[in-house]
């Protein structure tokens, strides 16, 4: 299927996301029509430029909604810094990796000269979000929008994003508590085919998998070869290196995510559990074997309903001046 016919299909599909989320009654795909009429052009024309020169930056701006709407729902809370008296989520462990906060100050301001005191920051990185993954050749939808910003930001409150290391017992209760099903498990775990992670993130599953530390301690449902291969690229203590999450093709959103999870050649845990649910697995196995047009629809579907997680609307919030503080 064309681009254009996926899109299309997504606009007609839109009015059962209203009729069945009961969380994006307040959100609407032209929220700024009269406030803000070139907020979609004025973020997608400073998104090409940033991504022109940095290129590495459409995945973490991806990973940063996610980490977004999963800590206090979309809210903007994932953007702030710690203050004398608070430690923010930006500062607690699993945003160790998040980067492109600036180029996320960049984009407001701009919507700021435009709009004042108009676009929420919540808004800025689901627009972000979403022009990274079609300017990484994948699928595009209709964001919908009118977010306000949260004014709590809380270290503490990132373990509720999941950890790579989880069973899917345990990823399908993470998910659940947000209102996301099993497919939205599968689909969205598809993001991992952008990307790099850190050797640091995966050394356990390469060197100390049960906590013995030797060289026989592997995870043993990931595949020889590919252990090997990590390893080559990762000592035991490297903190530093950065490694494909998808070989060959890690600046490209496309299918081969679930090629690499039915050959065992995933880069986490968590993807490795797909495998281990009927449903998910029969997913990731046809998806390995093509059908991408289907998986970026789905892609597109499980980032609106993802995007609704949580939300603040009406008066609740406010609309933030600068991302990284409150008003
Ligand atoms: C089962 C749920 C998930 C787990 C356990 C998980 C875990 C992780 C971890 C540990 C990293 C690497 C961090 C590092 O070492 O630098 C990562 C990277 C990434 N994740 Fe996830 N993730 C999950 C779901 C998602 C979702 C739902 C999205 C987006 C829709 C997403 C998007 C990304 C992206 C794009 C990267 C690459 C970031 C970069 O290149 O800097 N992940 N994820
Ligand atoms: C998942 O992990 C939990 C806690 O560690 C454990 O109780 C459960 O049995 C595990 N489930 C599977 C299928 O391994
Ligand atoms: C190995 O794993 C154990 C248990 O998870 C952990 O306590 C220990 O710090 C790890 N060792 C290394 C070198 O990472
Ligand atoms: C883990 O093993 C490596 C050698 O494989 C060693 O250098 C390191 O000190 C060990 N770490 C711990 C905590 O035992
Ligand atoms: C604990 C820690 O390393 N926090 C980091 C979180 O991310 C920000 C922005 O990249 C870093 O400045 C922090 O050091």
């Amino acid at each position: 299927m064309a681009r254009k016919d996926i899109l299309a299909v997504l606009i007609t599909m839109v009015p059962c996301f209203l009729l069945f989320s009961s969380t994006s009654a307040q959100l609407s795909v032209d929220y700024y029509s009269k406030t803000c009429p070139n907020v979609e052009d004025i973020v997608r024309k400073e998104m090409i430029q940033i991504l022109s020169v940095a290129p590495s930056l459409a995945a973490p701006f991806l990973r940063m909604h996610f980490h977004d709407c999963f800590v206090r729902g979309c809210d903007g809370s994932v953007l702030l810094d710690s203050t004398k008296i608070n430690v923010a989520e930006k500062d607690a462990p699993p945003n160790l990796s998040l980067r492109g906060f600036g180029a996320i100050e960049r984009v407001k301001a701009k919507l700021e000269a435009a709009c004042p005191n108009t676009v929420s920051c919540a808004d800025v990185l689901a627009l972000m979000a979403r022009d990274a993954v079609w300017l990484s050749k994948g699928p595009t939808w209709q964001v919908w929008l009118g977010r306000r910003d949260g004014r709590l930001s809380l270290a503490g409150e990132t373990n509720e994003l999941p950890p790579h290391q989880e069973n899917l017992t345990q990823l399908i209760q993470i998910y659940a508590a947000k209102g996301l099903d099993l497919k939205d498990l599968v689909v969205l775990s598809g993001a991992h085919t952008i990307g790099t992670a850190h050797c640091s993130t995966i050394s356990n599953r390469l060197y100390n998998f049960t906590g013995q530390n030797n060289s026989n301690d592997v995870d043993p449902f990931m595949d020889k070869n590919y252990i090997a291969k990590l390893r080559s690229k990762c000592s035991p203590t490297d903190k530093k290196t950065l490694i494909e999450m998808d070989p060959g093709s890690y600046k490209t959103f496309d299918n081969s995510y679930f090629k690499n999870v039915a050959k065992r050649r995933s880069a986490f845990h968590s993807d490795w559990a797909l495998l281990t649910d009927s449903f998910t697995k029969a997913y990731v196995l046809k998806h390995a074997d093509g059908f991408e047009s289907e998986f970026f629809q789905d892609f597109a579907e499980s980032m609106i309903k993802m995007g609704n997680v949580g939300v603040l609307t009406g008066n609740q919030g406010e609309i933030r001046k600068k991302c990284y503080i409150v008003n």
